[in-house]
């Protein structure tokens, strides 16, 4: 069985791009696996049906001969338990690498979407106080990265893996704040990773697919 994706059909334009899906089609390109995407319009994620599929109503759910699976990065690491490409095979680099997809999704995104959901609450002094607080604990995450990275191109076993595939996708988010600014090791790194063909292909094709369906102006 051709492996199978779920996407959005469309999502607002400050999500376009950054939809988790993206992490599956990233690792099945790098795979060179071939896969469909079967696509949902938002409200549909919410009905009991998709809900067996992926129980919070959320994408990416993904399914192939094995069964069906959720979790952009359980998917990720399933992939990559069967692909050279993502991983080297041997039981000591796989649970390292399994150690860095957590860590991306675990130890850095959280403090990546702190940062970046930050809403003033119309008190400046306060505002201004949590704001610094909430851009340092993430920068105490951003510097273990670049204390780890040193002079390495990729976080592990020499090479791109499954580990820079998520954690590039949760950098990444941080792409249109200037909280990478102080750490060109990290960006560096995150050009590195989305540099790769296997992203591009990825990232277009659900681009394209909300071109598609984006929203026509109501006539008046
Ligand atoms: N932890 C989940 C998160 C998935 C997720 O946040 N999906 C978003 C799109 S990027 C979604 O479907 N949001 C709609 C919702 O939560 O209702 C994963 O990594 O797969």
């Amino acid at each position: 069985m051709i492996p199978i994706v779920s996407a959005y059909t469309w999502v607002p334009p400050i999500a376009q791009g950054f939809v988790k899906d993206l992490r599956v089609r990233w690792a099945l390109e790098e795979a060179g696996i071939p896969y469909r995407i079967k696509l949902i319009a938002l409200g549909e994620a919410k009905a009991p049906a998709y809900r067996r599929w992926q129980p919070f109503g959320q994408v990416p759910a993904y399914e192939d001969e094995a069964g069906m699976l959720f979790e952009s990065g359980a998917i990720v690491l399933d992939i990559a338990a069967r692909s050279e490409a993502l991983a080297p095979q041997d039981p000591a680099s796989r649970r390292r690498i399994t150690a860095w997809v957590i860590a991306a999704l675990n130890s850095v995104e959280p403090f990546v979407q702190n940062y970046l959901r930050f809403d003033d609450d119309g008190d400046a002094a306060k505002s201004a106080k949590r704001r610094q607080q909430v851009q340092s604990v993430l920068d105490i995450r951003l510097e273990s990265l670049v204390n780890w990275l040193g002079t390495q191109d990729y976080l592990d076993a020499g090479r791109f893996t499954a580990a820079d595939l998520m954690m590039a996708t949760v950098l990444r988010e941080l792409m249109g704040s200037s909280a990478l600014d102080p750490y060109p090791t990290l960006s560096a790194y995150l050009d590195r990773c989305l540099a790769r063909p296997g992203f591009t292909r990825s990232l277009e094709p659900q681009l394209q697919v909300f071109r598609e369906h984006a929203p026509t102006a109501a006539v008046s």
